[in-house]
Formats: C-alpha cells, structure tokens, sequence
C-alpha cells in the first residue's frame, strides 16, 4: 500500500520555502563512512507527511494572526530532501539500471538534445555552462526553511553530520541559494509571472483537484506505482526497474538564467499599444497567462487578478473554446503554458498527455531590478530561475517537454500553421555557436499569421543535472550503512 510517510516530502507537496538552498557534493572515496553518515541524515529528511503537518502548522498560524489582527508568529520550519545523480549511484556502488537514458547518461551530455548553446571542443560538445557543473556531480541536499538564518542553521547542521570530526565524507561542489521574491512578488517568478499554478493531481493522494486540474496515475510522478511507463521499454518484454525504485522520483534540475530587463524592452519594442496590443498582452500571450496568473484562454483580452489568484478559477482551461479551437485568438500555440502541457491541442486527438506531465517545484535566485539596470535595459546581476521538476521517467517528462515540444517548430501540428519555438524556454543551437534564431507565430492578436523573431536567449542555461529522490525505506535500505 501506499504511504505517504515514505516518499521525500518535496516530492508531492513541495518543501514550504522562502528560502531554498540546493547543496551539490560530490561523495569522498570512503564510501562505507559516507553511507554511515547518511544512515544519521535520515532522521532529517522531512517526509511527504511531514510536509503536510508543517504546512498546516503555516496555515493555522495564518488564520490565527488574521483573527487577532496581528502579524504570524515566527515559526522557524525547515526542511531536508537529498537526492543522487547516475554518477552518485555508480560512486555508492548501486549498479541497478534505472531504466532511464536521460538519468543514465547525465544532463551535461543531454545538452544536445536540450538544445542549449556551446561549442564543440576536440569532437565533444561543450555546453556554456558554469564549470561547477561541467564536474561530475554525485548528489544534491535540497535545504528549506523560512528565512535565510534557519536555512544556514540546517546546511550546518547537514554539513554536521557528514564533515565532523577530522573525517570528510561529502565534498560541497556548490550551493545554489534561491529566494522567494519579495512582498506582492511572492510566488511570482523573476519576468513577473505567477508560477506554480498548473500541476497534476496524483490518483489517490491529491483526492480533491481543483477545476480543470487533471489527475495523473501515481506512476506517472512515483516509480513502481500504477502508471510508471520506462521509455522504450517493449510490452513483450516490459523493463523492470531495482525493487529499491519504488515511491522514489527522478528530479530534473536547471539552472536557468533570466534576462529581465531585456525581456521587458522586447515586449515594448514588439507591442502596438495604439491597436490594444499592450506590452502586457503581448507577454501574457508569450506565456499564456498574465501576470496575475489568469489565463489567456479565459481572459483573452484584459487581465484579470481575482481570477489568477483563484485555484476555482484559473487553471480551468482546454485550448477548445468551441469559437476559436484550432485558432491562436485565445492563446498562441507556441505560448509556454500551451506548448509544455498543450491539453486538447492533443487529447482531442486521441493522445493522452498524461506521461508527459511533470510537478514543478524550484524556487528564483538573484536580487531584484536595479534602477541601473531598469534604464540601461542592460542584466548586470545574474537572477532567474532553479528550475526543479519531478517525474517518473526524465525521457518520458522533463527530456520530452524541452525537447519534442519546446525547441520543435513544428509542435502542435497545426497545419498550414507553424507554431514556432515556445517563446519562453524554446532553444535553437542549430547555429554558430551553438544558438540559432528562433520565432514564432500568432504573437499579435490582430495579425496572427505574422511571425515574431525572438531574441535568441532570454532564458540562459548555466548548468544541471539529472537525479533521483529516493524513498525513506530506499535510504535507509540501500543507500545507507
Ligand atoms: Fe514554465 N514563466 O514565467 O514564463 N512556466 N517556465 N517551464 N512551465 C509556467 O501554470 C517559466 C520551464 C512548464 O500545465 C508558468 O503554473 C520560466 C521549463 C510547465 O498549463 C509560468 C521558466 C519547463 C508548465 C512559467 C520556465 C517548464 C509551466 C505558468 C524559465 C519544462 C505548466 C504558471 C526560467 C521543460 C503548464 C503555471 C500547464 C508553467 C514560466 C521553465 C514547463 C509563468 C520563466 C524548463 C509544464
């Protein structure tokens, strides 16, 4: 049976965080005393129950300040999630195949099916990349908490326990540190969008979906359960993942760089506000909901924030208006939200989309807008996103999304029309250097079958990697001493 109490608890419900810290270690050649080390982590590792009692601690504490009319009380909350690269698996000596070729080759030599700009050096293909990354990473602890001084506390604490004494057993490769923005900006990425609207529902854990959230079998997020398709495994012969796997997860992890003010001038520059094509519409157009959340395909012309905030309200949308399916009036096929789950673009064709979906979690790095960098329209501080998604399969999810639906022109077939790159995270290194251009169609409401040219890069991959978020039983079993 299932239970939640086994699963890492940022898997199902997300680590609650204002402060987010991604530890990445490599394990030291003492493989036995890293193990042991781990077996002491294990009691910190917050579960997916856990979590649960945690956030409704947060929501108590909420309703509380709101009756007395005073601001919530400090709680001082963390978390700890810890996951393995293929590399970190071979390092532990756990030889089992996964059964995923995305995980087992690693994301540095994914890169040219990511599609992400570098060059070629001595035959290999070298991606522009941090060099952190371009190391062989083994792991990542995932560190939440509420503010920066609890989050530092628990990475000591971690660092604690593995590095006491005169025996190193982890060596810290790089930690990633991502905040939460501030004030009316919380919860809403570094371009100024609402994030973290649309996920799947998971049989038999979410038991209430909000209206138009799809429910996805549990195998589609947790390996072993209903559901867990591994890519390119024949029916005759079905692929049988390590019995370990179970109620584990893959995590695909990116470092995405954003270059806001060269995102907002772009939307200036290509708006025509004197034919009600506002800079605003236009970039609610490129992602496929408004700032505020609200979704072009419900609010095609005005925002619309009530809605944005409502979970009743703003992920209740199919691309099938019967007025304007198959058209780009409401929402261009090549909007990211469109193109990364295209809903009845493909289900209305009898293509489930159900193995394609992902549950996103990460949080944003970097400071806010400078004035200099606001009137230069010039990035001079690096800020984006750590992007994080969960899944059963990275072939399957994550690997499929960026690469057959994100980077591919062509995706959703919408003959004569050529969709174009998704606007946001779309890559083209068909080019010198590894970047090629990109454009895209049905940007401007009134001249749909114009096409835009996009700049080349506005979201700048600096790094990644591929991993795996094992069960507590897993941990405890097979990972650990
Ligand atoms: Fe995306 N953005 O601000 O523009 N994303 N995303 N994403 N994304 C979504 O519906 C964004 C990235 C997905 O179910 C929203 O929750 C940015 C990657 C998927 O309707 C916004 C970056 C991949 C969805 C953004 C980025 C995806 C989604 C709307 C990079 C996968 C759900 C909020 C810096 C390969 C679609 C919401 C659905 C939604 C943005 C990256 C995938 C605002 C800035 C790399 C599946």
């Amino acid at each position: 049976p299932f239970n939640p109490a086994n699963v890492q608890g940022d898997i199902l419900v997300g680590l609650p965080k204002k402060v987010q810290h991604y530890l990445f270690f490599q394990i030291d050649d003492d493989v036995t005393a890293f193990r042991k080390r781990l077996h002491l982590l294990i009691p910190l590792i917050t579960t997916t129950a856990q979590v649960q009692d945690d956030r409704a601690k947060i929501a108590a504490n909420k309703k509380k300040a709101a009756e007395l009319g005073k601001a919530p009380e400090l709680l001082r909350l963390s978390g700890v999630n810890i996951a393995f690269s293929q590399f970190g698996l071979t390092k532990l000596g756990i030889k089992d195949d996964m059964g995923d070729t995305a995980f087992k080759s690693g994301q540095l030599n994914d890169t040219p099916n990511l599609g992400d700009a570098g060059t070629t050096v001595n035959n290999k293909f070298v991606p522009n990349w941090i060099n952190a990354f371009k190391n062989q990473i083994h792991g990542v602890v995932i560190i939440s908490g509420d503010c920066d001084l609890t989050v530092a506390a628990t990475q000591a604490t971690v660092l604690g326990i593995f590095n006491i004494g005169v025996r190193i057993t982890l060596h810290e490769v790089l930690t990633l540190k991502g905040v939460v923005r501030p004030g009316d900006q919380k919860g809403h990425e570094h371009f100024g969008f609402l994030d973290g609207i649309s996920q799947p529902a998971v049989k038999d854990f979410d038991t209430k979906p909000n209206p138009g959230q799809e429910t996805v079998r549990q195998g589609v997020i947790l390996c072993g359960r209903e559901g867990d398709v591994v890519a390119g495994s024949k029916p005759e012969q079905p692929f049988v993942r390590p019995a370990w796997a179970l109620d584990g997860s893959f995590l695909a992890l990116r470092y995405l760089f954003q270059l806001v003010p060269e995102f907002d001038n772009f939307l200036k520059a290509s708006a025509d506000p004197t034919k009600d094509f506002t800079s605003d519409l236009l970039g609610a157009r490129l992602v496929g909901r408004w700032k505020s959340g609200a979704p072009v395909d419900l609010f095609p012309l005005a925002d619309n924030p009530d809605a944005g905030k409502d979970p009743l309200q703003n992920n209740n949308f199919r691309y099938d208006f019967p007025d304007d399916f198959k058209t780009q009036d409401r929402c261009p096929f090549a909007g990211h939200t469109r193109k990364t789950n295209p809903r009845n673009d493909l289900e209305s064709l009898g293509f489930s989309t159900e193995n394609r979906r992902i549950i996103r979690r990460g949080v944003q790095f970097g400071p806010e807008l400078t004035h200099e960098e606001v009137s230069s329209g010039k990035t001079q501080h690096g800020r984006g996103l750590i992007f994080v998604a969960y899944c059963g399969s990275i072939t399957n999810g994550f690997q499929f999304i960026q690469q057959s639906w994100a980077n591919n022109p062509g995706f959703p077939i919408q003959k004569p029309i050529t969709p174009g790159f998704d606007a946001i995270i779309g890559q083209n290194n068909q080019g010198p250097n590894g970047i090629g251009p990109r454009s895209m169609s049905g940007a401007n409401p009134n001249n749909q079958n114009a096409t835009l040219s996009l700049p080349t890069e506005w979201v700048v991959p600096k790094g990644g990697e591929y991993f795996f978020s094992p069960s507590i039983p897993a941990l405890r079993d097979t990972f650990s001493l």
